[in-house]
């Protein structure tokens, strides 16, 4: 007895968090037929058109030619809208509590969309960085229409058709309003950042994650191949960089094989594959097979090995030749070059470097580093490879060629991303964000609007500035993430910058009414869970149905 009533005190005198006594918070009910990422411009009816899943039909307009890319997406999503069927079970049970909702009129029965390709179509294409994403699509009394003067606006446009399919309030009937679509992206760089060698991530997760990029109308896989922990990539050239720098050589790894059918299916999904090979630093995995291209370190620490050594002819040699088979594999016109967070500990207790940089008149490590990333731009460029770098390679001052693209990721203690998004900017260069978009940061409660309020614009530059925002990129450190928690942590959290990088600008200052923005999160998350994604819930509380 005396053990209940102290339990009960406990229980009401405690102070709680998550138990609330006069209001549990806002359920957010799902919106019904809402796209996500928002389009452009939309009008929307109430009326209603119905359809049959399994009796509809995907019609190439005649003069769109044979095209196998739109083709195999008409395969695709007619398997998506077979997921809209439900059980005569859940109907019997949704009918007895989705009674008296107000609706619109039903318009009658679609059997169709009428697909209008006004452009090329070739099988061979890649997706790029200057791709036209545009399309219309018209949900009338007369037809539903999408056209697109390329095959990746027709991809981006059957997204948002799919997306428009509802369970009617009936129960059992598929529907989808009365509405005019025209949209297009705001930032034609929408990418996510996937590191895949503090924890090995199968194939099975990221042909998982990459339909889900589809589903967010994210065009950019960037592949964080290999770090310090380990080497997943085979190299044909270089086999031993994996056979002893990948935590298993035959488990955990990428093989051409595997790289190049991820490559594929990206691609029927309009998004790029980008490579990142990690340089100087970061790449204490390469020692296991090449410790002579890393920096001595052991007069820091008997057998220590630093980053690449930048004084040894070989090291350029040996990324040369890497960077020229990974120019053979990807088909992308960027390569990631990295070079962030170089300790220079190593570099200072070298006795050979200190010697090398007073005999070739380098003054400092950041001089030095400098001097190393300089002559990697000019091999990728070299091989044809556009570059992308980490901001610190431009904050150290490298002259960079006007194409190379300044990744801004840092926002602690002196770091402010919009400062040097600024200065990126105000020197002519193309920068992407990803410093407001870490997915392996999180936050009690949920954090998307967080990572909503995050807008690329919010460094204040003048018109030619914002211009030179490309875009930015969600990213996906694993230090904590493997196979088992990879595709929940990421979706539906990188929704939110997805929903920023396309859609237009909203001001979600002081006071902005989250409400619709978590609903239709609510329905979007539902919807990645019926096509087998296993995103986690966005909101404090709600379900599926
Ligand atoms: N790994 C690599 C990381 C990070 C970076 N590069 C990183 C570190 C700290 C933060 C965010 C990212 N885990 N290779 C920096 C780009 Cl806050």
């Amino acid at each position: 007895m005396k053990v209940l009533i102290s339990v009960a005190v406990a229980l009401i005198f405690t102070e709680c968090v998550d138990c609330y006594i006069v209001n549990p918070g806002p359920l957010y009910v799902a919106t019904k037929g809402e796209i996500w990422p928002k389009p452009q411009d939309q009008v929307k009816s109430e009326d209603y058109f119905v359809i049959t899943p399994e009796n509809f039909t995907f019609l190439l307009a005649e003069n769109s030619g044979n095209c196998l890319i739109l083709q195999n997406a008409f395969e695709r999503y007619f398997k998506i809208l077979q997921q809209n069927t439900i059980s005569q079970a859940t109907v019997r049970r949704l009918k007895s509590f989705r009674a008296n909702l107000t609706e619109g009129s039903n318009l009658g029965l679609i059997t169709n969309i009428t697909v209008n390709l006004n452009g090329e179509c070739s099988d061979n294409d890649y997706p790029s960085l200057d791709i036209n994403e545009t399309y219309i699509l018209n949900v009338t009394l007369s037809a539903v229409q999408l056209a697109s003067s390329s095959i990746w606006g027709i991809l981006r446009g059957l997204e948002s058709f799919s997306q428009l399919l509802y369970l009617g309030s009936d129960g059992y009937t598929i529907r989808l309003n009365s509405t005019d679509i025209y949209d297009y992206p705001r930032y034609k760089h929408r990418g996510l950042l996937l590191d895949t060698s503090r924890h090995f991530i199968p194939l099975k997760q990221i042909y998982q994650i990459i339909d889900a990029l589809e589903y967010n109308k994210m065009n950019v896989f960037h592949w964080h191949l290999v770090d310090d922990q380990s080497f997943p990539f085979v190299s044909q050239k270089f086999p031993e960089l994996s056979q002893y720098g990948a935590y298993d050589p035959e488990l955990y790894v990428y093989n051409t094989t595997d790289v190049q059918a991820v490559i594929e299916y990206a691609r029927q999904r309009g998004i790029r594959v980008m490579p990142e090979i990690d340089t100087p630093g970061h790449t204490r995995s390469w020692g296991a097979s090449h410790p002579e291209i890393l920096t001595d370190c052991s007069a820091v620490q008997s057998g220590a090995l630093g980053p690449l050594d930048p004084t040894k002819t070989e090291t350029y040699t040996f990324l040369n030749d890497l960077l020229s088979e990974v120019r053979g594999v990807f088909k992308d016109a960027y390569i990631h070059l990295g070079g962030d967070e170089v300790g220079f500990e190593c570099w200072e207790n070298n006795e050979d470097i200190v010697k090398y940089m007073a005999s070739n008149n380098i003054s400092t490590y950041e001089d030095l580093e400098s001097y190393y990333i300089q002559k990697i731009i000019n091999s990728a460029n070299s091989l044809k490879f556009n570059s992308i770098v980490w901001e610190e390679v431009f904050v150290n001052g490298v002259t960079l060629p006007n194409d190379t693209i300044v990744h801004v990721w840092r926002d602690y203690g002196n770091f402010k991303w919009v400062e040097t998004m600024k200065s990126v900017t105000e020197s002519n260069k193309p920068a992407l964000l990803s410093a407001c978009w870490y997915l392996d940061h999180l936050q009690t409660g949920g954090d998307w609007q967080g990572f909503y309020e995050c807008d690329p614009t919010n460094f204040g530059g003048n018109e030619e500035e914002q211009n030179l925002v490309l875009g930015g990129e969600a990213c996906m450190w694993t230090e904590v993430v493997n196979e088992y928690n990879v595709v929940q942590r990421i979706w539906p959290r990188a929704s939110a910058p997805a929903e920023k990088l396309w859609s237009a600008y909203v001001d979600v200052s002081d006071g902005f009414d989250y409400t619709l923005t978590a609903q239709r999160l609510e329905e979007h998350v539902c919807r990645m869970n019926r096509r087998g994604i296993p995103a986690q819930p966005p909101n404090a509380a709600g379900y599926c149905l």
